[in-house]
């Protein structure tokens, strides 16, 4: 088995400054959890970013370029932006950062979804911001649009002219098909680095059986020629990344993916949850990959070659 790479997608868009004061939101905390989450051993960190002032997602590139280059100047970790951003911003607002980051690698979102986050603000007594309560609770009539030609776009504006290399967000197994799509249309060349996403309200379920399901059919649709890592929502978090890291895939944590370490107990940075999941996969046997390692696995062009 190759060596593991351990992502972290260190803030997200999903949860809300109410849920846990441990979220980082200012360019300062993406910043220092970005640095633990790296020392500790995470080889690539996956970066949204939020207005400062009330922690609410944004796209706003001057909201990136406060720590994008902080991270860089501290870090050698590999660079990957969303380009998924939030599901409520046009494709042009998302990608306005990535273009001018010109990062190693982005995440691309491989299908059009409902991406239901309502569940959560029932269990929310205090809010902390005007705007959580109705951006959790209006995701009930929520579309997640990422058509093939959304995906087309991406895949030229940041690979072909960018030199970026994908975290394909896999939210079901029709996605690894759309996948296999673009790689017939020649829009994407291996190796392949898939995500499969489980436990969000709209995509596959957070069970084991579907895990083993999904690479029964990545390897079935893609060979030898692609990776796979796995992240999963909430509680289903370590379990899942577990069996991803026996199974020889890859493993992503974070405080975008869950807000907490154990039950009923939450992560005060991502550097825990990399600790946690580190600890779990060198008991198992693997060896944790490097950034530069990570860079040789996924064929990317290397942190000097970027807009940071
Ligand atoms: N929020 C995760 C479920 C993206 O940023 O493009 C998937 C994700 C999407 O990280
Ligand atoms: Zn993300």
């Amino acid at each position: 088995m190759s060596k593991i790479i351990i992502t972290c997608a260190i803030t997200g868009s999903i949860h809300t400054p109410s849920m846990s004061p441990h979220l980082p939101i200012t360019a300062e905390q993406i910043t220092e959890h970005s640095i633990g989450a790296a020392e500790a051993g995470a080889a690539i960190l996956h970066l949204h970013a939020r207005d400062p002032g009330d922690g609410r997602p944004s796209a706003e590139p001057a909201h990136f370029m406060a720590f994008l280059p902080q991270i860089k100047q501290r870090s050698n970790a590999v660079l990957n932006i969303s380009t998924g951003g939030s599901a409520t911003m046009t494709l042009d607002a998302r990608l306005a950062a990535p273009k001018l980051a010109e990062p190693e690698m982005c995440s691309l979102n491989m299908g059009t979804m409902n991406f239901a986050l309502y569940p959560a603000a029932e269990r929310i007594t205090e809010w902390k911001y005007d705007w959580e309560k109705p951006f959790l609770e209006n995701s009930d009539d929520l579309v997640f649009k990422n058509t093939p030609r959304d995906m087309a776009y991406v895949l030229h504006e940041m690979g072909d002219k960018r030199g970026a290399r994908f975290e394909f967000e896999c939210y079901d197994v029709s996605h690894l098909y759309m996948l296999r799509h673009f790689v017939d249309r020649g829009l994407v060349q291996g190796p392949l680095f898939i995500q499969f996403v489980f436990g969000v309200l709209g995509g596959i379920g957070p069970d084991p059986e579907n895990l083993t399901h999904m690479k029964l059919i990545a390897d079935k649709l893609f060979g030898d020629d692609y990776a796979f890592s796995v992240l999963a929502a909430g509680r289903h978090q370590i379990p899942l990344i577990t069996m991803s890291a026996i199974l020889g895939g890859h493993v992503r944590v974070g405080l975008e993916d869950s807000l907490m370490i154990s039950r009923g107990v939450l992560a005060k940075s991502n550097a825990e949850q990399v600790l946690k999941i580190r600890r779990i996969v060198e008991e198992l046997g693997r060896t944790v990959a490097t950034a530069d390692e990570a860079r040789e696995i996924l064929d990317l062009k290397g942190g000097d070659r970027t807009g940071i």
